[in-house]
């Protein structure tokens, strides 16, 4: 039956994914379970999109309700549902004004869309020469345009021609940052922490300084929280760890409480005021649906006090982490139930250690060929995160080369 599942997937189904041979059929919480009936702890929750955990009941609940009264209708109407959503979103991100998408690379080219804008019409930046500086390793979607400023070349082969218009400069360099600034410089577009390029944290005091330098040289500083925020990293948003505000923010995958895609751009009021009617929009942006969900999201993160919890539980299992002694571990990194585990690559691949942890009942990711990323819903227990360990351990002393 897997097997056939996975041959007609293969079959029907584009191969832009390389998936675990795992066919899921059930979630709750922090488990899943296969065609088989295995149960499985999921230690990736969508990259982020799950962190309220699987089927959380208050979000069935509030996408049911809203989906037997009215689910989409377009934005060419008001709604009664997204005034509260949007209004909540503001409230606990301290900006002013909000614009609903459904992707996560949505939500990001309309970042984009408002950096030029800004340039252009705030800044005066002569038309079409906006730059937008980007960090190495950065990964913001997959459009056209997105792609254009990716340092990967796999994401970019034979997709040109790309967007001009972007500038990189190394992640976590302060100097080559205010070095890249120019005149036309519009925006600074950075992940506070980078989770593709391997669950990669900067050193402390560096996105302060980033702000900083932002302001001195009149550059937006939009940050790009669709994986670390809410929740994810131990604070409600990542930026709050460097007790700054960006000057607009992107949200996605969480936004939608593990139930349906929901994403956002946040901003000050001045920022926004230049989208115009026409400039910008979605046929689901701001749906009935995804407000009712988007606003039930926000209102169980702080319930449940679940950035705290990913705070707490996230120091321990880092702990329990750096404990495990073995030759196969070079790095253990992250931030909040947000942990990558790099491994030696000459010793074991990562993908190598989740097909293992597969096989002993834990769902994971490898990025980057050399990181095993731990990113569970963050309703996770400690009980959960012993287990985890335990079975991490039996995997790492199954792949340790036998000594000679
Ligand atoms: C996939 C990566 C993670 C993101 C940030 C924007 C987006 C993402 C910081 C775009 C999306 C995803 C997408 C997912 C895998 C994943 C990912 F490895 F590819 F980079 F999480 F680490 N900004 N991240 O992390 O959001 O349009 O996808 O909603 O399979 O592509 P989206």
């Amino acid at each position: 039956m897997t097997n056939r599942t996975i041959q007609k997937e293969n079959t029907f189904c584009a191969h832009n994914y390389k998936p675990l041979p795992v066919v899921l059929t059930r979630g709750k919480g922090v488990w899943l379970w296969d065609d088989a009936g295995n149960k499985y702890l999921d230690m990736m929750s969508a990259y982020s999109a799950v962190s309220h955990g699987h089927g959380h009941p208050r979000l069935i609940k509030a996408l049911t309700d809203q989906a037997s009264k009215l689910a989409i209708c377009s934005r060419a109407f008001y709604t009664d549902t997204l005034a509260p959503f949007l209004e909540k979103l503001c409230d606990m991100t301290g900006l002013d004004v909000a614009l609903p998408m459904n992707t996560g690379a949505e939500a990001v080219e309309t970042a984009i869309k408002a950096a030029r804008r800004w340039g252009y019409r705030m800044k005066k930046i002569p038309q079409n020469k906006a730059e937008i500086i980007v960090a190495h390793g950065n990964f913001h979607g997959r459009t056209t345009t997105i792609i254009s400023f990716s340092s990967d070349a796999d994401y970019k082969a034979d997709f040109g021609p790309f967007t001009p218009g972007f500038v990189e400069v190394p992640y976590g360099d302060i100097a080559a940052l205010e070095a890249a600034i120019t005149p036309n410089t519009c925006a600074f577009l950075v992940e506070p922490i980078q989770g593709e390029a391997g669950i990669v944290v900067p050193p402390a005091g560096w996105l302060k300084k980033a702000a900083e330098l932002c302001k001195k040289h009149n550059v937006l500083l939009i940050l790009d929280e669709i994986q670390s925020g809410l929740g994810r990293t131990g604070k409600m948003f990542a930026f709050e760890h460097e007790g700054i505000r960006p000057d607009g923010l992107i949200l996605g995958k969480a936004l939608g409480g593990g139930v349906m895609p929901v994403s956002a751009f946040v901003a000050r009021k001045d920022i926004m005021d230049l989208f115009n009617p026409g400039s910008h929009g979605s046929t689901f942006g701001g749906n009935p649906l995804a407000a009712a969900v988007g606003l039930e999201a926000l209102k169980t993160l702080e319930d449940e006090k679940l950035a705290e919890r990913s705070a707490k539980l996230g120091a321990y299992m880092m702990g329990k982490l750096n404990a495990i002694n073995s030759r196969l571990i070079t790095d253990v990194r992250g931030k909040g139930l947000w942990i990558g585990v790099a491994i030696d690559p000459k010793l074991a691949t990562a993908r190598s250690v989740c097909e293992k942890l597969m096989e002993r009942g834990i769902l994971s990711k490898e990025t980057h060929e050399t990181v095993v990323r731990f990113a569970p819903p963050l309703v996770i227990t400690e009980a959960e995160i012993d287990w985890s360990i335990d079975q991490l351990k039996e995997v790492l002393a199954e792949l340790e080369p036998k000594a000679a």
